[in-house]
């Protein structure tokens, strides 16, 4: 979609509905993860449609693992930033729901309040563990996940989606079972089916892909078969594809590294160069439009307006 039509469409619809039209399979879209404010309006700056809050991003970055060791409001709370953030869609990685059908439902409410356009659920037990940590995953019985699906649809307060996602090729079920599943679910009323997998190869998620035919939209997360050619997505009739955690890998590859610098060089100069300016940080924060309301609202003394110093237009660096 060209930058004018997404402008365009963002100042006409919700969140919602345009995660909506990023469903169909004729086009292929793509949601860029992101686990804060900043790093949700950086992915939006680069021109991603969508937003995918990471479970796992956003438990990283509270220094948490990927196992539910925040609450859902917490997770919650981190993602209303993001969704104040920016005009993009978000969908919220819901994980298990966090219980049962009763959790889904406030989860839900609560999501359509904060803005979140649509939730992923997957079809685990609570507590979840990181799908990529073998040995320990735990799959839910379909029908009561199914379940959870219909109670996420009935609390939406708003325009919404429900992803149902199922981890049965991540357990080393069948691919008749997964697709079982998926039809369940798409029953229940879920918008798009997520088919995950943990296998370096595409070739299970888009042999699902083939037997699906196009029953609802489907969606993928090339995290451990990331060498798979895009256009293979595309030929498959996929939705959407979820780059799921490269926000969070490169903030901690960055950091790692600017950290050993600094402490081994004893000196920030080194580093100066390799790091963001606070130009882009005022620039990407619009510190200029605070500075345009100060003037419009602030009823002031002339001596008491601010120095303009930190305009992004007129930082001293
Ligand atoms: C996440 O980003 O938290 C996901 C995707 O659920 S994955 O980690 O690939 O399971
Ligand atoms: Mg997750």
């Amino acid at each position: 979609m060209s930058k004018s039509t997404l402008t365009d469409l963002q100042e006409q619809t919700s969140p919602g509905e345009q995660l909506k039209l990023l469903l169909p399979n004729d086009r292929l879209s793509f949601a860029m993860e992101a686990h804060d404010g900043i790093s949700a309006i950086i992915a939006e700056k680069a021109g991603f449609e969508a937003i995918w809050a990471s479970g796992l991003a956003i438990s990283t970055s509270l220094g948490l693992r990927d196992a539910n060791e925040a609450t859902w409001s917490q997770v919650l709370f981190i993602v209303e930033f993001m969704a104040d953030a920016t005009k993009v869609p978000i969908v919220l990685d819901g994980d298990t729901g966090h219980g049962n059908f009763n959790t889904v439902r406030r989860l839900v409410r609560k999501a359509c309040d904060c803005n979140v356009a649509g939730i992923c659920l997957e079809d685990k037990v609570f507590p979840k563990m990181n799908s990529f940590v073998s040995g320990v995953q735990v799959l839910a019985e379909a029908k009561e996940f199914a379940g959870r699906i219909r109670a996420a649809k009935d609390s939406e307060t708003k325009t919404f989606s429900v992803f149902a996602r199922t981890e049965a090729l991540v357990v080393g079920r069948s691919m008749s079972e997964a697709l079982d599943r998926a039809d369940m679910y798409a029953s229940a009323g879920a918008d798009a089916i997520v088919i995950h997998s943990a296998k370096t190869s595409a070739d299970e998620v888009l042999s699902f892909a083939k037997s699906w035919g196009n029953r609802c939209p489907l969606v993928v997360i090339p995290t451990k078969y990331h060498s798979t050619p895009t256009q293979r997505f595309r030929d498959a009739g996929i939705s959407l594809v979820i780059w799921a955690n490269h926000s969070i890998r490169a903030s901690v590859a960055a950091i790692q590294d600017v950290c050993q610098r600094i402490e081994r060089e004893q000196s920030v100069n080194g580093i100066e160069g390799d790091i963001a300016s606070l130009s882009t940080i005022f620039e990407l924060l619009n510190y200029d439009e605070l500075l345009s309301a100060e003037a419009r609202y602030l009823a002031t003394s002339g001596t008491q307006l601010r120095e303009s110093s930190h305009s992004t237009g007129r930082t001293s660096e």
